[in-house]
């Protein structure tokens, strides 16, 4: 089959690999300049190495190639961007204007995917809409919605083993979805309606969304209260049917802390948990930001904060949304001076330090944000050395607290305190009002 792919990012370049190491003849189109050069010079733009290495192979066999307009095809699959505009709704310029463009390409029996995360009703409104637009009838073409979901991190593995939901505009469309898609996913294709497929894509990742809400949300009380929230987390999680994610400083990304708006902005009145949740994660770098100040009173001017990680999550490049970017900010806005050192992020809004002693030159404390494995075999003996303050905050858990102590440090863990029950609560009247109302 002949296919086009739009949008050459850590969906649709994969994507379009697979498919050409698959036997199908690919042209990817990218929109930006600079991603078409970078593929044209072996894939060098691409920091996850495996997907370099899908798309090096995929380019070798002469079936995928990099177009500099979109051409024609039996099949064309879209993976472009959809954030989250200014006023907060979904942004979905990038799938209208993805569709309109192929519109005037369009032969009768044509197979149109949209992989893309959009907001439930997307491709009735959008996608259909845009065809009508251009003079086309979406009847005359096969549309599918099949949401992506590999996780960055293992995308080539979970491109072939993951299941996909295969939402199909008509049923027919459905099959001829899953029929191209056979060529590279070695699991379970299930059919279903486009809407009901858009609304999964979104339910998945609020379901994480929230899972991670009640981590962080018990890691709170469990601060409060002097319990060890890892500890505990993970003994309910013996229970066979629990499965409790794990807190942290916060959800980055361009995936978790977007979708589930798409479901608020359906209908705000009957997503409160939804919103409660985002509500809770979104506060989390403020939550670390207030636990530093307690430790390191910004002085006169000249504390100095060293952060670990600037990337969203760990062993990821990519740092959108991230954690630190916020804690970061917001440091700078109480006075503090501050330094970012990671060695795998890029893209992050402000200069990292290049090494990490000099990021921890003059520190007052050092705040591990992400667990990156490159951080793991950081010698606290040689951390003490190049900093001026002894105070370590843990905010994933990374570090063995031992060890950081038998280097000097006062070690501090997000989820985690010892001083519980000897500083005065941290409960204002109104929530002690709530909680006495509660018992
Ligand atoms: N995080 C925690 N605690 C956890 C797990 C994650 O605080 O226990 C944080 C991470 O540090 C990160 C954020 O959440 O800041 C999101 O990371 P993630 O690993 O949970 O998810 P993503 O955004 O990398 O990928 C998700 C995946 N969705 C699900 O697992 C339901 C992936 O399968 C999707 O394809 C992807 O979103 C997407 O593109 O939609």
């Amino acid at each position: 089959m002949k296919v086009s792919v739009l949008g050459l990012g850590y969906i649709g370049l994969p994507t379009a690999a697979m498919l050409a190491l698959g036997g199908h003849e690919v042209a990817g189109f990218d929109v930006s300049p600079r991603v078409r050069a970078g593929l044209r010079r072996g894939a060098e733009h691409v920091a996850d190495l495996e997907v370099r290495k899908l798309a090096v192979d995929a380019l070798a066999t002469g079936r995928l190639t990099v177009a500099d307009a979109i051409d024609r095809a039996d099949a064309y699959i879209i993976c472009v961007p959809t954030p989250n505009a200014a006023d907060g709704r979904p942004d979905l310029t990038y799938v209208h204007d993805a569709t309109a463009a192929i519109a005037p390409m369009l032969r009768k029996g044509n197979l149109v995917i949209l992989e893309s995360t959009v907001p439930p009703g997307t491709m009735d409104r959008v996608v259909a809409g845009a065809l009508r637009e251009r003079g086309v009838s979406p009847d005359d073409v096969l549309l599918a919605h099949c949401p992506e979901r590999v996780i960055p991190g293992a995308i080539v593995r979970e491109l072939k083993e993951n299941s996909r939901i295969m939402g199909g505009r008509t049923p027919e469309a459905a099959r001829a979805a899953k029929d191209l898609y056979a060529s590279f996913v070695q699991a379970d294709m299930f059919e279903t309606d486009c809407t009901t497929a858009e609304l999964v894509k979104v339910i998945e990742n609020t379901f994480r969304d929230v899972n991670i809400a009640l981590a962080n949300e018990l890691a709170l009380l469990c601060e409060e209260l002097g319990i060890d929230a890892w500890e505990a987390i993970s003994l309910a999680n013996k229970h066979p049917r629990v499965n409790i994610l794990q807190p942290g400083p916060g959800v980055g990304g361009h995936c978790i802390p977007i979708d589930p708006h798409f479901l608020a902005d359906a209908n705000p009145f009957l997503t409160e948990l939804i919103q409660t949740a985002r509500r809770v994660n979104a506060r989390m770098p403020n939550h670390v930001v207030r636990r530093i100040r307690e430790l390191v009173p910004e002085a006169e001017g000249g504390t100095k904060i060293a952060l670990l990680g600037a990337s969203y999550k760990a062993n990821v490049d990519d740092s959108r949304e991230s954690p630190t970017e916020r804690i970061d900010e917001l440091l700078r806005e109480h006075g503090y001076e501050t330094a970012i050192y990671d060695p795998v992020a890029s893209g992050f809004k402000r200069p990292l330090a290049p090494t990490l002693e000099s990021a921890l030159e003059r520190a007052d404390a050092l705040v591990l944000v992400v667990d990156h494995d490159a951080f793991r075999p950081i010698d606290p003996a040689a951390v003490a050395k190049s900093m001026r303050g002894r105070i370590m905050i843990d905010a994933r858990n990374l570090f063995d607290p031992v060890r950081w102590e038998r280097a000097g440090f006062e070690v501090h863990t997000l989820g985690r305190r010892s001083d519980a029950k000897q500083r005065p609560s941290q409960m204002g009247e109104r929530q002690k009002r709530v909680t006495a109302g509660m018992s």
